[in-house]
């Protein structure tokens, strides 16, 4: 490879409509969003004569080489030979990649769209420069796209070229915007292989600033996400059950010393159950459903829980403004999908949630976890999970998620799964009392929420330490004298969520002797 790699860090792709460039000039448009540190352009129109695409061509590569920054047409080689520009995109349905290279020469860029596995071996072996991975969510800007694919279908091509051994450059394009760029680019990244850039129309050509609207995806793509937290120090990992037990204490001591705020978008069943939990496990409880609050409230240390368990279109739109003022300042989020495949408004709300932000933890029983993972088998009856899975398989199936989300998932049920994608802590503690009061789950999730707002480093073993405590509170509940049923059990259980937070300030782990962890 004689050639010098192409920076992809942001590509931008024209798109001369009305709808999208609206009354602007496409020439200024793509001069400002160069300023703004464009880094490649791909000059994209479906319409007109050749001729007139040849002389924008010509205007634009003006301008591109003034920034020194590739110009790729896209489909129309013929175009590309005439103005003598860097290089062509060409999708599946266009010319075959071994013709364009011929017509082009060996130094010509060369990209390739695209979505499936077969298309990127086939791409990467005939030596494209480039791949074009999408559509990652669907998008106005092109309605005929064949397959929106995810972050998980990205990641899958990433990991499916690095495993054979492929080096070729990688964007990823479909419904990328400022809010969703940087988890974009999080979540598809596959451990051997990461994105090298995003691929936009709309989000520059659409922009009343395009160099502003330039300047600051750049910056999104070469920032770290300020969700993303550093993990623990070397040395201090908890790579086993054991040594997440060991941290137990501190954590649940921090939320103690702290009162973090467990800021609640929850259902009406549980609101008032699931603010005395927090306050008996140390939280400071806030239940606003109001979306535009989340402003505000982001800034004060806590975290979100997103509960769905009674979704309206109206309250789906609340939970976007909250995740993305959560998800912008790195404030932690708990997603709790209750119901998830009870009907398809929860199906696809669980769907359009997944696309709206980075979900730190997402709790949820047998049926919801398999639902959210895109199973659709996973019927529900109500809110009750059904079991099917067995140990091995829940193992795989919570392992599979974490790792596909970049999260931990919790996976509730006679026995606990919790998995960071790595490791999966199995938790057997638990009373058959939580399944015979109402909003229990849900109160869990409240409860983890307090422990990730004061261990976001490692959001594992926040999970199991919350889990622990909620769960051995409820066998401590279970054994008092005066509980008879699930309605004495109600009281017992806040006193013990409250007795072991105490004792635990106090440094008295006693009650920790009762964890079942592996
Ligand atoms: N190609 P926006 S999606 C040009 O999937 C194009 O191959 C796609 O527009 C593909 O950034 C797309 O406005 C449009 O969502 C992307
Ligand atoms: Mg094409």
């Amino acid at each position: 490879m004689g050639k010098p790699a192409v920076d992809l860090s942001l590509y931008l792709v024209t798109d001369s409509t009305p709808a999208i460039l609206g009354n602007k000039s496409l020439y200024h448009v793509v001069e400002e969003s160069l300023k703004g540190g464009v880094t490649v352009v791909q000059l994209r129109e479906k319409t007109g004569d050749t001729g007139a695409l040849i002389e924008t061509a010509k205007r634009l590569i003006e301008i591109t080489r003034k920034y020194n920054v590739p110009l790729l047409i896209n489909d129309r080689i013929d175009v590309a030979l005439a103005v003598g520009c860097e290089g062509v995109h060409i999708g599946q349905d266009d010319m075959e990649l071994s013709t364009a290279r011929q017509l082009l020469g060996p130094n010509a860029i060369i990209g390739v769209t695209v979505s499936n596995v077969t298309e990127a071996l086939k791409a990467c072996e005939g030596g494209a420069d480039y791949l074009g991975i999408g559509t990652v969510y669907a998008t106005p800007t092109k309605t005929n796209t064949k397959e929106i694919i995810g972050t998980a279908g990205v990641r899958h091509i990433l990991e499916t070229i690095a495993d054979a051994g492929h080096t070729t450059q990688t964007v990823c394009i479909g419904g990328i915007n400022e809010s969703n760029l940087q988890r974009i680019f999080y979540q598809s990244g596959a451990e051997k292989k990461k994105l090298d850039g995003v691929a936009v129309v709309s989000a520059i050509m659409a922009a009343s600033d395009p160099d502003a609207a330039a300047r600051h995806l750049l910056q999104l793509v070469r920032s770290q996400p300020p969700f993303v937290h550093e993990g623990l120090p070397k040395g201090l990992q908890a790579d086993d059950a054991d040594g997440i037990l060991q941290r137990v204490p501190a954590i649940l001591r921090k939320i103690h010393e702290t009162t973090p705020l467990s800021h609640n978008m929850t259902n009406l069943v549980v609101q008032n159950f699931a603010a005395n939990v927090a306050l008996a496990a140390g939280a400071s409880p806030i239940m606003a459903n109001y979306g535009e609050e989340a402003r505000d409230l982001c800034k004060l240390g806590g975290s979100l829980v997103i509960n769905m368990g009674t979704v309206t279109p109206e309250g789906l739109l609340n939970y976007y403004k909250a995740l993305k003022a959560y998800n912008q300042i790195g404030r932690p989020v708990v997603f709790d999908p209750v119901g998830a495949g009870a009907t398809s408004v929860r199906r696809e709300a669980v769907k359009s949630i997944l696309a709206n932000g980075y979900l730190d933890v997402i709790k949820g029983n047998e049926g919801e976890i398999r639902t959210v993972f895109g199973d659709h088998d996973a019927q529900q009856r109500g809110v009750d999970s059904t079991s099917a899975l067995d140990g091995p398989q829940k193992v795989k199936l919570v392992k599979a998620l974490a790792a596909r989300e970049k999260n931990v998932i919790v996976m509730t049920g006679k026995t606990d799964f919790v998995s960071d994608g790595v490791k999966t802590i199995i938790i057997e503690n638990g009373h058959s009392y939580l399944g015979l009061v109402t909003g229990t789950g849900c109160t869990l999730g409240t409860t983890i929420s307090a422990a990730l707002a004061v261990h976001t480093e490692d959001k594992l073993a926040a999970a199991v330490a919350a889990i622990l405590h909620f769960e051995i509170a409820a066998e401590l509940a279970a054994i008092q004298p005066e509980v008879k049923g699930p309605g004495t059990f109600v009281p017992a259980f806040l006193d013990q969520l409250y007795a072991i937070r105490l004792a635990t300030a106090k440094g008295d782990l006693s009650w920790l002797k009762r964890a079942r962890v592996s």
